[in-house]
């Protein structure tokens, strides 16, 4: 599957064709040469927990059932879901973790480079909290939120507070399932635990434990990330900018930010306009600076600064291939060691930043936030001095660019579709209630070369808007969308059903939202949360006719983020299935009797448009569950009677 570009866009094409005639390995390359793949692994059945193994149980039944341990195949399995929940838990977290000690600086730091840039957020956040803020010095308020924030990682008796954003009836149902989240890195570790030789060989309960963690992720660690970046860089607010590779200038020094954390990026994005340095870039022949992001540190930027995305995760090294890119600075999450290599086939400079993140070949500088603007303007420097050993002659940029409308918010995405009632759901929640619009669905995640590039996103988001399902998105699909046009406003008259359509037109937004990167799909659930809280469509989450997606995932990231979403009440599908087939009990349970327990279930579809379906059959259920009208126009999808 991996060479078929069919769907790709033209400017991936156009650079993979190139990395072919030069012979340079890309993505596409390696997934090619590691076919066929390990079957044990595919299908979770193989252990590698301890050094009796590593063991494999035999999918056909002939060989061995057990492992040395005598692990079956339903504990190998969840054992290896659940690790994948620690790993995608911990990645987000730790994220948030970070973030919330920049906060903690600047509150307190002398002469700090990061500021209070959203006190409405800060206030609200400390309300989550339980802390006084009248009257009160915003810096100590600040500093009192970030503690807070800090102690929900290794509190050690009681429950998380930020969860308590979810509906009454949520928390509730989390607390009789036992599985309301207590501490992050507790929850994480207690993974690592269970999964350890001789502990918890119950698969089911290993998955309700992976549940909690995940909710640490989602309602915890993701959401602390959210909201804390909006009181450190701002709450995004509609903003529009471009996509794709045409990004890159020729005459100006092209620095690339990749990966997830926006506390260097911001800054480079903000030192890039210094007078002092766009001098330096002149002196040197370019005619400015131009910051160009990959992934999520992208979206991060592109919400608050209208940065242009250069690309997804799958066009990383697609960027390089340019031989237009002076320097790529990556933080963590995603990056590709192979970046090193192809790097090194032109001028461009790969500088890691993370003490967590080191690639072979790549220049390290490492990155700390009481000396953000040196660094930054260091970094910048090391872009500007490389310019000049550009090649003109390897220079080769596709001129395609699409235009876009991002960073919309749990805050702001809805009021929108107001008008007059500006502050208030109600009109959202009025639409569908009315049959204007069937429902929403979250198509999020990564793009993953193990299908078609690209199609599982593009698919299965059209399918929903012509649906009348306004879709919003985050992370890699929220970058595949924009490229392929779907987040400007007009997309809403080219592919969108008649109702979400109109709904577009008087509000003059995209039927496919921008609601950033990763950690804020934290967002979605905030969405959720205030959807219920509005009236009209049940009194928990698992009553809304919403679904949600990732279509391409591949990250340990994007296996938590289901995981908290199966456990908020939400039907999760996503296209290649967990690495968990080879266990019928664990298949059973995650795709039909989990939803017993907690409102949400998984499910898995490799064709993206036969997923939509599956999705809008979901939302069709819940309608009539909640007694709405029919839809108001002729759909598309012709629901089962
Ligand atoms: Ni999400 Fe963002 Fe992209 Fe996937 Fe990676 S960048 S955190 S994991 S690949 S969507």
């Amino acid at each position: 599957m991996a060479k078929n570009l069919t769907y790709a866009d033209k400017a991936s094409r156009e650079m993979v064709k190139r990395a072919a005639a030069e012979n340079i390995e890309i993505i596409l390359d390696r997934y090619e040469s590691m076919q066929p793949q390990c079957g044990f692994g595919s299908l979770g059945l193989c252990c590698r927990n301890c050094s009796m193994g590593p063991c494999r149980i035999d999918p056909l039944g002939e060989g061995p059932q057990a492992g040395v341990c005598g692990a079956n195949a339903d504990t190998i399995a969840a054992r290896n879901i659940a690790r994948m929940v620690a790993g995608g838990a911990a990645a987000h977290s730790d994220h948030g973790r970070d973030i919330a000690h920049t906060l903690l600086m600047a509150a307190e730091a002398p002469n700090c480079d990061y500021e209070i840039k959203d006190e409405e957020k800060l206030k609200a956040v400390a309300r989550v909290y339980g802390l006084e803020t009248a009257g009160r010095d915003i810096k100590a308020v600040a500093a009192d939120v970030a503690r807070a924030a800090l102690a929900e990682f290794g509190n050690y008796e009681g429950e998380m507070k930020m969860p308590s954003c979810a509906p009454e009836a949520r928390q509730q149902l989390w607390r009789e399932q036992n599985i309301y989240p207590r501490a992050v890195d507790r929850e994480i570790v207690e993974i690592m635990h269970r999964t350890h030789i001789g502990v918890d060989a119950d698969y089911k309960n290993i998955m309700r434990h992976s549940m909690r963690a995940a909710l640490s992720d989602g309602w915890g660690g993701s959401m602390i990330a959210t909201e804390l970046s909006d009181i450190l860089f701002r709450s995004p607010v509609p903003i529009r900018s471009r996509a794709n590779l045409g990004v890159l200038e020729k005459d100006h020094v092209n620095v690339i930010v990749h990966g997830h954390e926006p506390t260097l990026s911001d800054v480079i994005a903000v030192v890039s306009r210094d007078p002092a340095l766009l001098d330096r870039a002149k002196e040197k022949g370019a005619k400015g600076i131009n910051i160009a992001g990959i992934c999520c540190t992208a979206n991060e930027i592109l919400m608050r600064h209208g940065i242009p995305l250069a690309g997804s995760v799958l066009q990383q090294e697609l960027a390089l291939m340019t031989g237009a890119v002076e320097l790529m600075v990556v933080d963590v999450q995603c990056i590709y060691p192979g970046l090193s290599e192809v790097a090194k086939c032109f001028h461009t400079r790969l500088v890691t930043t993370s003490p967590k993140a080191k690639i072979p070949g790549a220049m390290h500088l490492e990155f700390h936030e009481d000396k953000a603007k040196a660094i930054a303007t260091q970094i910048l420097d090391l872009a500007i001095e490389n310019f000049s050993k550009r090649k003109t002659s390897r220079i080769h940029i596709p001129r395609d660019t699409e235009r876009l409308v991002a960073g919309f918010t749990s805050e702001s995405v809805f009021r929108w579709l107001g008008g007059k009632y500006r502050s208030t759901y109600r009109p959202l929640n009025d639409a569908v209630i009315a049959g204007r619009l069937r429902g929403a669905a979250g198509v999020i995640g990564c793009s993953n070369p193990n299908v078609e590039y690209e199609k599982g996103h593009i698919e299965m988001v059209k399918e929903l808007i012509r649906n009348d399902t306004v879709v919003v998105t985050t992370g890699c699909n929220a970058i595949t969308c924009a490229k392929h046009g779907l987040l400007r406003p007009e997309a809403a008259f080219e592919y969108a059903g008649e109702g979400l359509r109109e709904i577009c037109r008087a509000v003059g937004i995209p039927p496919v939202l921008h609601l950033g990167s990763c950690v804020d799909n934290s967002r979605i659930l905030m969405t959720l949360a205030n959807v219920v809280a509005e009236g009209g469509l049940g009194d928990d989450i698992s009553q809304l006719p919403v679904a949600g997606a990732a279509p391409e995932w591949m990250s340990e990231k994007a296996v938590s983020i289901g995981m908290y979403f199966v456990a908020s009440g939400v039907y999760t599908i996503i296209g290649h299935p967990l690495p968990m087939m080879g266990s019928r009990n664990l298949h059973r349970y995650l795709t039909d009797e989990i939803e017993q327990e907690v409102g949400g279930k998984w499910d898995w579809e490799l064709d993206p448009v036969e997923a939509a379906h599956k999705m809008l059959r979901h939302i069709d259920k819940k309608r009539k569950a909640l007694k709405l009208k029919p839809m108001m126009y002729k759909q598309a999808f012709e629901p089962e009677a």
